[in-house]
């Protein structure tokens, strides 16, 4: 499957922060591309035809096969635009410091994205509370690590090297997503906030913005 000519496409819902940090990397990187608004719940049919995986972001280059998971995907990118332009640093210690914030903040969303699944797919007298509260610390274990990295990085404007790049993204995305979608105030981890208010307020981050939007419980995945 491939976009039969015009330009790459993009599939998958605002609302989830691997979509929109792919979607704010390709708008950074000045690469055009038409948005599929389609839900995993909705239009799983639609996006399996791209990916049998059934999972968004996918990204539907105009010359070649569908790539999906978000890393690989901003990987792609990188190397499209080559090193100078590139959203990570190259191999160095600011590469290992951004890694490590990436592991932090994918670890963040993937333990919110469990909370969220507990309470989507489960009756709510099925609800495992030990899991929902081990799935709590380690979320907010690797938050408070990100809040640690952004309060050392408070004079700066960005949290690598001088321009925005793919940790300032991702930080702000899957806090966000946190916040609205277990939801888990960030007032806990007061650099964090402040940075994401930041970056939330740039035109680029309010383009690609769909507030959380709750499946029901009908068996419908999130978005
Ligand atoms: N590791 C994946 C995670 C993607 C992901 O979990 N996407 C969610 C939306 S936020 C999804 O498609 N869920 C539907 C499903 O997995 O069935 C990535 O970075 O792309």
């Amino acid at each position: 499957m491939t976009t039969g000519g015009g330009d790459t496409i993009l599939i998958g819902m605002y609302d989830s922060p691997f979509v929109r940090r792919v979607a704010i990397s390709l708008d950074l990187l000045g690469m055009p591309f038409e948005h599929r608004d389609w839900s995993v719940g909705r239009d799983f049919d639609r996006i399996r035809a791209y990916s049998p995986l059934g999972r968004v972001p996918v990204l539907v280059p105009v010359d070649g096969e569908p790539l999906t998971e978000s890393a690989m995907i901003l990987e792609h990118l990188d190397d499209l635009v080559g090193p100078e332009r590139a959203l990570m640093p190259p191999p160095g210690p600011d590469r290992r410091a951004a890694l490590r914030l990436l592991a932090f903040a994918t670890g963040a969303a993937e333990k919110a994205i469990q909370i969220v699944g507990e309470r989507v797919f489960r009756p709510e007298e099925k609800w495992h509370p030990p899991y929902l509260e081990r799935c709590r610390t380690q979320m907010r274990g690797a938050l408070a690590e990100l809040d640690k990295a952004c309060a050392a990085a408070a004079d700066r404007e960005w949290l690598i090297g001088d321009r925005i790049g793919t940790a300032d993204i991702t930080v702000a995305c899957f806090s966000t997503y946190a916040r609205e979608a277990v939801p888990e105030p960030l007032d806990a981890f007061p650099a964090l906030q402040a940075r994401v208010a930041r970056c939330e307020a740039m035109p680029v981050f309010r383009r690609y913005y769909a507030p959380f939007f709750q499946p029901s419980a009908t068996g419908a995945p999130a978005a």
